[in-house]
């Protein structure tokens, strides 16, 4: 999903002039305007959204814009070229894994002349390459309107040992969970992005090996139901 704003020239994001689905980051407007409603000159634009990896691994993400842009995977900084520039690529690298997605937010800004925004991602093993549709999701999933997910969900086996921490879901629809694992001090210890579950029931594995034994809380965000619940396990 990108959103077009009208702009300083120089990356504010004054008033919000347009919101479309950009399926793919490969533009090149040149002197023009990416749309009518907006000017060939002085605008920003934000994308967000999800990726998907093709396959595990460290993706470098190679990004040509005109003029400066910055990038940020799984909420972490990956590039920061926020000036005035030609369509030289910028670089930023991340590890992803294969089954999950994780939320990309790119921003753009173009001050005057040409205009080119481009982002292209690479592994040792995969040539350098425009990131195609195919893995890239909009920021919530597509499914009917006014509907909330419900979702019940148990942890066990609780008090946890050694081993896995079993997370049994049961949503009444997809869903796109966030979990965050926080001690008995309020420190988040874990923290799992955006990870699509499916109708019916789910079951999430959390290793514990590593975690102290104590009091923890886990929570669970839904983004389609756009709440959290909350429940205590505890590790021995
Ligand atoms: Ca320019
Ligand atoms: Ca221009």
């Amino acid at each position: 999903m990108g959103t077009y704003y009208d702009s300083d020239g120089s990356g504010s994001f004054n008033q919000k002039l347009l919101s479309r689905v950009d399926s793919l980051l490969n533009f090149n407007w040149e002197n023009n305007s990416p749309d009518p409603v907006l000017p060939a000159d002085h605008f920003s634009v934000r994308w967000e959204g999800y990726i998907e990896p093709l396959f595990s691994g460290y993706y470098t993400f190679a990004l040509a814009t005109d003029d400066g842009c910055r990038v940020w995977v799984n909420n972490q900084q990956i590039i920061d070229a926020w000036v005035d520039k030609n369509d030289y690529e910028v670089y930023g690298s991340t590890y992803m894994e294969n089954g999950k997605r994780y939320p990309i937010r790119v921003e753009y800004y173009e001050n005057g002349g040409g205009a080119v925004a481009q982002m292209r991602w690479s592994t040792p093993k995969m040539d350098k390459a425009i990131v195609p549709q195919s893995k890239l999701y909009p920021l919530l999933p597509k499914y009917d309107s006014g509907q909330k997910t419900i979702f019940n969900w148990v942890l066990a086996p609780n008090p946890v040992g050694s081993g896995y921490l079993h997370l049994g879901i049961e949503a009444s629809h997809k869903e796109y969970l966030s979990l965050n694992i926080i001690d008995a001090a309020g420190r988040l210890v874990r923290t799992w992005d955006a990870n699509p579950i499916d109708e019916a029931q789910s079951v999430l594995d959390i290793p514990v090996d590593d975690l102290a034994p104590g009091i923890y809380f886990v929570e669970l965000i839904g983004q389609v139901y756009a709440g959290k619940t909350v429940k205590q396990f505890i590790k021995i």
